[in-house]
């Protein structure tokens, strides 16, 4: 009986081989063992015939006679333990080769996926700013100030949108872009920037 692994039905990487069954597949290649896949969707990934197989929901899955694993790590483990060809028998080399696998899974992937998740939700997060952007022009209109004379929420508000400086979603907004100038322009705000550039000169 050939070990069955489990694969996404609809891979969200449309067939680039970046989902973690490819890992998985690759050493069966790499060992030369055939095996079967299960492909499976969204929503049988969370229901409870797949959780029995990986109570976290998730691919892939390893499994062969009465052994279910998840993790690819150990699934790979596994698969070089039982297989050999992928993991050196001699000691030394072969605790440098899992060193290896832990460096990829917990040192390398780690940052990797991060940036991946955030150049995914970045369009979107830059759609809420502009949407928040839209919203606070609105209501400035041609005011000077948000409501009446300065205040503290004027004061509050423009060192919020000072970080969006040069980002390109302030500039469709000249209100906004006029209303930090002036508050830019207040003494008391000269002396505060000067006093915290003269820190960061100082250091440098
Ligand atoms: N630590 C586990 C392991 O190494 O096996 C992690 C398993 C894992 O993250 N599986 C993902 C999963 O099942 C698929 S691979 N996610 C569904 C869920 O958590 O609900 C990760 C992945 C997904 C999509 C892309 N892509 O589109 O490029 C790349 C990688």
């Amino acid at each position: 009986m050939n070990p069955i692994i489990t694969a996404f039905k609809n891979s969200p990487d449309r067939g680039r081989g970046l989902a973690r069954d490819m890992r998985v597949r690759w050493a069966l290649e790499e060992v030369g063992q055939p095996y079967d896949v299960r492909l499976v969707t969204f929503e049988e990934l969370k229901g409870p015939s797949h959780r029995e197989r990986n109570p976290f929901g998730q691919i892939p899955t390893y499994q062969e006679g009465d052994l279910t694993l998840f993790e690819s790590g150990a699934i790979l483990i596994h698969i070089a333990e039982t297989r050999g060809g992928l993991l050196p028998k001699e000691v030394k080399a072969r605790a440098r080769a899992i060193m290896w696998m832990f460096a990829a899974l917990n040192t390398v992937e780690p940052p990797i996926m991060d940036l991946a998740i955030f150049q995914e939700r970045l369009p979107m997060l830059e759609d809420r700013v502009r949407a928040r952007l839209r919203e606070l022009s609105a209501r400035l209109g041609d005011s000077e100030w948000l409501d009446g004379a300065f205040s503290a929420g004027d004061l509050m508000m423009v060192t919020v949108l000072r970080r969006m400086a040069g980002k390109g979603l302030l500039e469709h907004h000249p209100n906004i872009c006029a209303y930090i100038a002036r508050a830019e322009a207040r003494p008391a705000y000269q002396r505060a920037f000067a006093a915290q550039l003269a820190v960061f000169n100082a250091a440098t």
